[in-house]
C-alpha cells in the first residue's frame, strides 16, 4: 500500500494561461496531483524552470519534454520507493538531475513530482496535509498578506514597487482575518472607482489602476483602510515587495522614481515612506547581489519586518550567507525556487532556529493547487502572501486556510507577529 506504483504527468495551465506541470503520482489505485507554479520576477539564483523552447506550436512555452522525463525516467526510479519516505524520493529526484539549478531535468518538473508525493502520503496516511510537515501538534494560523495593489512585473501600469500588501494585524482568528482584508478591499475598489480609474486586476489579483507613483498607491490605501473603519498601523498594515532586482542599474535603484538613486539616498527615501504610512514589512528592498546593502537598510530599520525572497531563492547555502551578513529577519519561502519538499523544509527548519519570520508565498503565475496553505500551518510559518480576494487561483489558498481552521477547532489561535 506504502509502494509507489507509478507517476505520470500532464501539461496543464497556470493563471497566466501558460502551460504547466502536473504531476499525479500513484499507490496502486490511489493517487494525488500537484501543479507546478511559476514566476514572472524570478531570481537568478532560482532552481531552472525547463521548457521546450523550439516548440513554436506553444510559443516555446510549453513542458512535454520535462513531462516525458517524469513518465519514464522517473516513474521508473521512484517505483516500488515508500511514499511516506519524502527524504529518499527527493535525494532520488535530486541525483537524478545532478546540476546545481537543476537545470537537466528542470525544478518544474521535480516539484511536481515531489509534491504530489507529500500529497498521497498525507492521504494514505488520512491525515489532512498541513499535519504530514514538521509540526506535529500546537497548529496555528498565519497571517495573511493580502496584495491589493498590483505594479511591478505584474501589472501593465507605471508603478515601479511590485506589491502593495494588507496585513491584517488585528485579526484574532483567521476567518476574521479575512474578513477585515475583504472590507478593505472592497472599500479601495469604490475609491479607485469613483476617482474614474478601471477596477481591473493584476496577475495577482490585486487592482491594477493606471498610477505611477507609490505615494499614490500608499494614500489609496491608507484611505481604504480609515474607509473600512479600522486604524492604519494598528489593525491593519501595509506591507510592500519591492521586487528591486528589476530597478537595479549600476549599484543605483530607482523605486522611488524614474531617477536611479544611491543606496544612501535609497534608504533615506525607505525611511520616510515607513514613517509616513506606518510601512510594517519591506520584502526584497535591494537587489539580489547587494548584501551590503541590506546590511545597511536591516541595521537601521527597527522594528520593520525585512524579507529576502530573489535574495535568498528558499535556497540554504543563500540564507546562511544573509544570516552571516545580517541581511534581514525574514525569509519568504517559495517551493519552486528550490524545487523539492525536502529542501523547502530544510530552509524553514533553519530558519525557525535563527528566528527569521517565514513567509510562504504563491507565484504570480499561479494555479488551483493549494499545497502551500498547508504547508503555512504545518510548518509554523506566520505569514502567508498569496494574492488578494479575487482571482480563483489566489482566493483557493485562503479558502484551504479557512476549511484548515475549522478543521483545527473554535481555540486554534493566530501565529505571533
Ligand atoms: C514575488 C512573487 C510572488 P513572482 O516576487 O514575491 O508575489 O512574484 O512569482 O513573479 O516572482
Ligand atoms: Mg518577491
Amino acid at each position: 500500500m506504502n509502494k509507489i506504483t507509478r507517476v505520470k504527468a500532464r501539461q496543464v495551465f497556470d493563471s497566466r494561461g501558460n502551460p504547466t506541470i502536473e504531476a499525479e503520482v500513484f499507490c496502486k489505485e490511489k493517487s494525488s496531483k500537484a501543479i507546478c507554479p511559476s514566476g514572472a520576477s524570478t531570481g537568478t539564483f532560482e532552481a531552472y524552470e525547463k521548457r521546450d523552447k523550439k516548440n513554436k506550436k506553444y510559443l516555446g512555452k510549453s513542458v512535454f519534454g520535462p513531462i516525458k522525463f517524469i513518465n519514464s525516467k522517473i516513474s521508473k526510479k521512484l517505483i516500488n520507493k515508500n511514499v511516506h519516505n519524502q527524504e529518499l524520493v527527493d535525494s532520488i529526484l535530486i541525483n537524478l538531475d545532478g546540476t546545481k539549478h537543476k537545470t537537466k531535468i528542470g525544478a518544474n518538473a521535480i516539484l511536481a513530482v515531489s509534491m504530489a508525493v507529500k500529497k498521497l502520503s498525507s492521504k494514505i496516511k488520512k491525515i489532512p496535509l498541513y499535519k504530514n510537515f514538521l509540526l506535529k501538534k500546537n497548529f496555528l494560523l498565519p497571517y495573511p498578506m493580502m496584495n491589493i495593489i498590483n505594479g511591478g512585473a505584474h501589472a501593465n501600469n507605471k508603478l515601479r514597487i511590485q506589491e502593495f500588501m494588507i496585513r491584517p494585524d488585528g485579526a484574532k482568528n483567521f476567518s476574521e482575518a479575512v474578513r477585515m482584508c475583504f472590507l478593505v478591499i472592497q472599500s479601495l475598489k469604490k475609491i479607485i472607482s469613483n476617482r474614474g480609474m478601471s477596477i481591473s486586476v493584476g496577475d495577482e489579483g490585486g487592482f491594477a489602476p493606471m498610477i505611477s507613483s507609490n505615494e499614490e498607491a500608499l494614500k489609496l490605501i491608507v484611505k481604504s483602510i480609515e474607509k473600512a473603519g479600522f486604524k492604519n498601523g494598528k489593525h491593519i498594515s501595509i506591507c510592500l515587495d519591492v521586487a528591486a532586482n528589476e530597478l537595479y542599474k549600476n549599484k543605483k535603484y530607482s523605486i522611488h522614481s524614474s531617477q536611479y538613486i544611491s543606496v544612501g539616498k535609497t534608504i533615506n527615501k525607505y525611511q520616510k515612506l515607513i514613517k509616513r504610512f506606518k510601512i510594517k514589512s519591506i520584502e526584497d528592498p535591494f537587489s539580489e547581489n547587494d548584501w551590503l546593502a541590506w546590511s545597511k537598510f536591516n541595521k537601521v530599520s527597527k522594528k520593520l519586518q525585512i524579507v529576502g525572497d530573489d535574495l535568498y531563492v528558499t535556497n540554504l547555502e543563500r540564507l546562511k550567507k544573509g544570516f552571516l551578513y545580517e541581511s534581514s529577519n525574514s525569509i519568504l519561502i517559495k517551493l519552486n525556487q528550490i524545487g523539492t519538499v525536502s529542501e523547502t523544509l530544510d530552509v524553514i527548519r533553519f530558519a525557525n532556529n535563527i528566528g527569521y519570520n517565514t513567509v510562504i508565498s504563491h507565484r504570480s503565475g499561479d494555479s488551483e493547487d493549494t499545497f502551500i496553505a498547508d504547508l503555512a500551518v504545518g510548518t509554523n510559518s506566520n505569514q502567508i502572501k498569496t494574492g488578494s480576494l479575487s482571482r480563483s487561483e489566489r482566493v483557493a489558498k485562503y479558502n484551504q486556510l479557512i476549511r484548515i481552521e475549522e478543521d483545527l477547532g473554535s481555540s486554534v489561535k493566530m501565529n505571533r507577529l
